[in-house]
């Protein structure tokens, strides 16, 4: 049946996904009429398409794919798990060898008393469970009014009614009812846009201090939790300045509330530690994962607790789960991933090696007219596009115009780089190499040249 579609011509599977196949965020009629690129098949960092173009994949998939494309062990691993144990429940006093050995695996890996594991399907219901967790933590502690979770605006915590109620994306709260209530944001640590005339380290402390007065204003007794990003992915790699983390860490132990740390693209090597939280110093004591713990082979998702939430969540039922808990396939894939960069040595690579050298490409493209500041953490990293660089001005256009033709642009370059509103993003495998890097550079300039020569002809370099 796949083989079969897999021979199919571009054209005629572009019809039927658009008469059959509801894709996220996405304007379906538009697409339909436009047609979806169609990937084929992938190999390291690199993506083919049904007509045969290569595309280099600066978002390793959807920041998942930290291994990079085409590793057959992980195949090999699903399917030798399928033949021993294709599925089994983790419910009703039960469990089996994948899921224990993920866990007590995840147990060595994870920092200080992250040391016990709630297994999800992704990290959307990963954060659900999280607030269901949070909330039962402090009932049980006898303080029930602990109720309210503090996130931030443009967090993303996933898709979920719950996950999207951390969330601070407004196009998202602003269909299907949300947030639910007791969930609460505030300002996010975005220096380049919302700094004014401060410097970064003065505008962390501010950014951080919100939490403090938003502690205050709700009364220390109904806050359960504040959850964040080390870096905010989805909101344009929002790498927080230095004085942010270290305060934030004093709020949070200086008043009764947990820390949730969300890794769902931080963790697994993606800031050149195994977690975010250690390129931060943060000390979370719960912690979410997703995305790079199967680099994207199978969906898995986990809340991450401490030895004293554990302690209390334990003492007590906990009437919540997921018949894919714990999926043994999934489990072994992850097993596999994680074997795989730690005797690769990927995350050493990825600090000592990579990193620095994307680093210091990436933040030359701050010479580029267009790019108004260039910012990296690890493999994770974005540039804002702007029309004057003293002003840190945003462009006259609607937010998106600049970045959806400079998106454009890069795909016609061969190029997968995102854009978020006006920045642009990137994301690759943990393994791309430095001659991919160049090559990401080379491509990422050509579309930048274009997009300027763009504007220019279509008058649209004008200043907000
Ligand atoms: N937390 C964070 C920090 C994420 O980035 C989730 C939770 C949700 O994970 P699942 O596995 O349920 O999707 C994410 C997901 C984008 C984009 O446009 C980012 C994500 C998902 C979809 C799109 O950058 N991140």
């Amino acid at each position: 049946m796949s083989r079969l579609f897999n021979q199919m011509p571009t054209a005629e599977l572009q019809a039927l996904d658009a008469a059959h196949h509801m894709h996220p965020f996405t304007n379906d009629a538009a697409l339909g009429a436009k047609g979806a690129r169609v990937i084929a098949r992938a190999k390291g960092s690199t993506l083919t398409d049904t007509d045969g173009v290569e595309l280099l994949d600066a978002m390793a998939g959807l920041w998942c794919v930290n291994i990079g494309y085409g590793r057959d062990e992980l195949a090999r691993a699903a399917f030798a798990q399928m033949q021993e144990l294709p599925y089994y429940n983790t419910f009703f006093q039960t469990t089996h060898p994948p899921v224990v050995a993920l866990a007590k695996k995840l147990a060595e890996l994870l920092p200080g008393p992250l040391n016990h594991l709630f297994f999800a399907n992704g990290g959307s219901d990963a954060n659900d469970t999280n607030i269901r967790l949070v909330r039962h933590y402090w009932a049980l502690k006898g303080k029930p009014s602990k109720k309210t979770i503090i996130s931030r605006v443009n967090a993303y915590h996933g898709s979920t009614m719950g996950a999207a109620s951390l969330g601070g994306m407004a196009p998202m709260h602003a269909q299907g009812g949300l947030p639910i209530p007791d969930i609460t944001h505030i300002a996010q640590p975005f220096w380049w846009a919302e700094g004014g005339d401060m410097t970064p380290d003065d505008f962390g402390i501010k950014a951080a201090q919100a939490l403090e007065a938003e502690i205050e204003r709700l009364g220390e007794d109904n806050v359960a939790a504040f959850i964040a990003e080390p870096v905010q992915g989805a909101g344009a790699v929002i790498v927080p300045p230095d004085s942010y983390w270290p305060e934030i860490q004093r709020i949070c132990d200086a008043h009764e509330i947990l820390l949730i740390a969300d890794e769902v693209i931080c963790g697994f090597g993606r800031t050149g530690s195994w977690f975010g939280s250690q390129t931060y110093s943060i000390r979370p004591d719960i912690m979410t994962i997703a995305k790079g713990l199967s680099s994207g082979y199978a969906p898995i998702g986990a809340s991450v607790v401490s030895d004293a939430v554990a302690e209390v969540i334990d003492s007590a039922d906990f009437n919540h789960g997921y018949t894919y808990s714990g999926h043994p396939v999934s489990c072994a894939v992850a097993l596999e991933n994680l074997r795989i960069l730690e005797e690769e040595k990927i995350v050493d690579t990825v600090r000592d090696e990579t990193g620095p050298y994307l680093s210091r490409r990436w933040k030359a493209l701050a010479d580029h007219p267009l790019v108004g500041e260039a910012r990296i953490s690890g493999l994770m990293a974005a540039i804002e596009l702007t029309p004057d660089k003293q002003a840190r001005a945003a462009f006259a256009a609607p937010a998106g115009t600049v970045g959806t033709i400079c998106r454009d642009f890069c795909f016609e370059n061969k190029l997968i780089m995102r854009h978020v509103r006006d920045s642009m993003i990137i994301s690759p495998p943990l393994v791309i190499t430095k001659d991919e890097i160049d090559s990401l550079i080379d491509r990422a300039s050509r579309a930048l040249d274009q997009t300027e020569a763009r504007l220019k002809a279509e008058g649209l370099m004008t200043p907000a």
